[in-house]
C-alpha cells in the first residue's frame, strides 16, 4: 500500500460490510508484505471493529470508504479514547471497474485523532488523482501528434511507391479517387496501432530490477466500444457510399459505345469487331471513345483485366452468357489484357496486346483490316497468319524455324515421324492446324505446334489459311 521502505504491519484490521471488500485487501496484503493469515483481521460491523480496535491493538486499520454501517464519527471518538498509541489509518473505496482508491492515510495518536475529526471526511476524490489525469492527457496528446505525422508520411510513402499504373481510362480516374481514399485509411490505421504500441514499448516499459507495478488500467468501458463500433460503422457505411457512386459513374452507358466480341479461351484472346466483320488477336481501340466489350468463354472462367484501365470483368463458359464490360480508353498506347483467373497451364501466357490510337489511326487500321477481309481468302489467310503468330514458327523462306518452312510445302511429300509418309494436300493441311499432334512431320517435336487453333478460328478462317498456304509454291 505504500512505499518500499516502509515497514511491514504487525496487525491489521480491514473494517467492511462487504466480505469481497476484506478479501479483496487481505490478498493484497499477503502478497505485498506476506503478511500471514492470523495478522489480519476483518472486522464486518461496528461493534466488532470497536472490539478488535481496543482489544487485538492492530497498527493498521483499512476502513472501507463506502460502507455507511462503520460510522466513522464513532469510530474516531473511540480512536481519540483508546489514546497513546501509534496507529495508522486508511480510508479505501474499491470501485466497480477494480481500482482502488485510497482516499486518506495518517499516522497518529489518539489524542491527536481530533484533528482529524475536524476536517470532514474527503468526500471527493483526493485530489492527487488530478495530476496523474494531466499525466494521461500528455501521452495522448504525444500519441494523437505521432500518430499525425506518421500517417501523412505513411500515406506519402504510399503514394510514391508507385503502385498503380498509369491512368489510362475514364474509369481509372474514378477508381484510384477510392483508391487513395483507402490509402488515406490505411495509413492513419497502421499509424494509430504502430505509434501506439511503439509509444508504450518505450515510455512504459519496466525501469529496473524493483519496478514490479502494475500499470494503471481500466476495465470494460461502454463509451469506448460505443465510440469504436461507430466511427468504423460510419467509415464503411461513408466507403460504401462513395463506392456506389463511383461504380454508377463507371457503368454509365454512352449508346455510341464500339461494340467488340470479345472470345477468351484456353489460351487466347479473340476480337471480333461485328460492325466491319474484322477479327483480330489483339483489341484495337480509337481513344476517347468508349468501348463495349461482349464477352464469352471457350471453355473455362477467364477474366478481362487491363491494370491501366482499371477495370477487370470474369468471363464464363456457358451457352450465350455474355459478359458486358464498358471503359473508355483516354491514353494512346500499347497495353496487355492479362487473364486474372487461374485457367489452366498456359493462364500466365493468356495476354494479348490493347492498342490505342488516336481517331484517324483507327479508321485507318479498320481500313486495312477490311481490305483484307474483302481481297481473295489466300490474301485473307497471310492476315491471319501474321496476326496469329504462325510466321514465328514457320518461315516463308525455306528455312526451318522451330516448325518447317511453308514454303513449297503444299503439294510435296512428307515423311512422318511414325515412318509414314503423306502427301501435303488440303484434308492434311486442315487436320495439320486443327489437330497437330495426329500427324507429326519427321525432325520437329510434337507438342510444340499449339492445339488451339479448332477454338480459335472459324471454318473460313481456317480455309483461308490453307489458301495462303497453298499459294506458297
Ligand atoms: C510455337 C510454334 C508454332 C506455331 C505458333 C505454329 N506452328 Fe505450325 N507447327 C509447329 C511445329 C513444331 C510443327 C511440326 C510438328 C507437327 O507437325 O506437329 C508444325 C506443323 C505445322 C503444319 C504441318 C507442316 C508440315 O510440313 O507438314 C502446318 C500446316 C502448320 N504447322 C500450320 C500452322 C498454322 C496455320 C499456324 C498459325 C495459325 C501455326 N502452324 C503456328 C510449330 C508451330
Ligand atoms: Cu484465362
Amino acid at each position: 500500500m505504500a512505499g518500499h521502505a516502509e515497514q511491514a504491519p504487525q496487525r491489521v484490521l480491514i473494517a467492511s460490510a462487504n466480505p469481497l471488500f476484506g478479501k479483496g485487501l487481505e490478498k493484497l496484503l499477503r502478497q505485498r508484505w506476506k503478511i500471514a493469515p492470523e495478522q489480519v483481521r476483518l472486522a464486518g460491523e461496528m461493534h466488532a471493529a470497536l472490539n478488535a480496535l481496543d482489544q487485538w491493538q492492530p497498527d493498521l486499520v483499512l476502513v472501507d470508504y463506502d460502507d455507511e454501517t462503520i460510522e466513522r464519527a464513532r469510530f474516531l471518538d473511540h480512536l481519540i479514547q483508546g489514546g497513546g498509541r501509534a496507529l495508522q489509518v486508511v480510508m479505501v473505496s474499491l470501485r466497480d471497474s477494480g481500482e482502488v482508491v485510497v482516499y486518506d492515510r495518517q499516522t497518529f495518536r489518539g489524542e491527536r485523532a481530533g484533528d482529524w475529526l475536524e476536517q470532514p471526511w474527503p468526500t471527493q476524490p483526493p485530489s492527487q488523482e488530478q495530476p496523474r489525469r494531466q499525466d494521461g492527457m500528455k501521452h495522448f496528446v504525444i500519441v494523437g501528434v505521432l500518430v499525425v505525422i506518421f500517417t501523412v508520411l505513411t500515406n506519402f510513402g504510399l503514394q510514391s511507391a508507385g503502385l498503380l499504373p498509369v491512368q489510362a481510362s475514364a474509369q481509372a480516374t474514378l477508381i484510384d479517387q477510392l483508391f487513395n481514399a483507402h490509402y488515406w485509411v490505411i495509413s492513419f490505421l497502421f499509424s494509430l496501432i504502430g505509434v501506439f504500441m511503439v509509444y508504450s514499448i518505450v515510455v512504459f516499459r519496466r525501469r529496473g530490477e524493483n519496478d514490479t507495478q502494475q500499470g494503471k488500467f481500466f476495465k470494460g468501458s461502454t463509451k469506448l466500444e460505443i465510440f469504436w463500433t461507430i466511427i468504423p460503422l460510419g467509415t464503411v457505411l461513408y466507403f460504401s457510399y462513395l463506392g456506389s457512386l463511383s461504380l454508377a459513374d463507371i457503368r454509365r452507358v454512352e449508346p455510341q459505345a464500339l461494340v467488340v466480341n470479345v472470345t477468351a479461351g484456353q489460351w487466347y484472346w479473340r476480337f471480333e469487331y461485328p460492325e466491319t466483320g474484322i477479327t483480330s488477336g489483339s483489341l484495337v481501340l480509337p481513344v476517347g471513345e468508349q468501348v463495349l466489350l461482349k464477352m464469352t468463354s471457350a471453355d473455362v472462367i477467364h477474366s478481362f483485366w487491363v491494370p491501366e484501365f482499371r477495370v477487370k470483368q470474369d468471363i464464363l463458359p456457358g451457352e450465350n452468357l455474355v459478359k458486358e464490360l464498358r471503359f473508355t480508353p483516354t491514353l494512346t498506347g500499347e497495353y496487355k489484357v492479362l487473364c486474372a483467373e487461374l485457367c489452366g497451364g498456359a493462364h500466365a501466357n493468356m495476354n494479348a496486346p490493347v492498342i490505342v490510337m488516336d481517331k484517324a489511326d483507327f479508321a485507318a487500321w479498320e481500313a486495312g483490316e477490311m481490305a483484307a477481309v474483302s481481297s481473295d481468302p489466300a490474301a485473307r489467310g497471310e492476315r491471319l497468319a501474321k496476326n496469329n503468330g504462325c510466321l514465328g514458327c514457320h518461315s516463308l523462306d525455306g528455312s526451318p524455324l522451330v516448325g518447317p518452312t511453308w514454303k513449297g510445302m503444299a503439294g510435296s511429300t512428307h515423311e512422318l515421324a511414325d515412318g509414314s509418309s503423306v502427301t501435303v494436300d488440303e484434308a492434311y493441311l486442315i487436320q495439320a492446324i486443327l489437330e497437330p499432334n495426329a500427324a507429326v512431320v519427321k525432325g520437329f517435336p510434337p507438342g510444340v505446334m499449339p492445339a488451339t487453333y479448332a477454338d480459335q478460328f472459324s471454318e473460313q478462317q481456317i480455309a483461308d489459311l490453307v489458301a495462303y498456304m497453298q499459294s506458297l509454291k
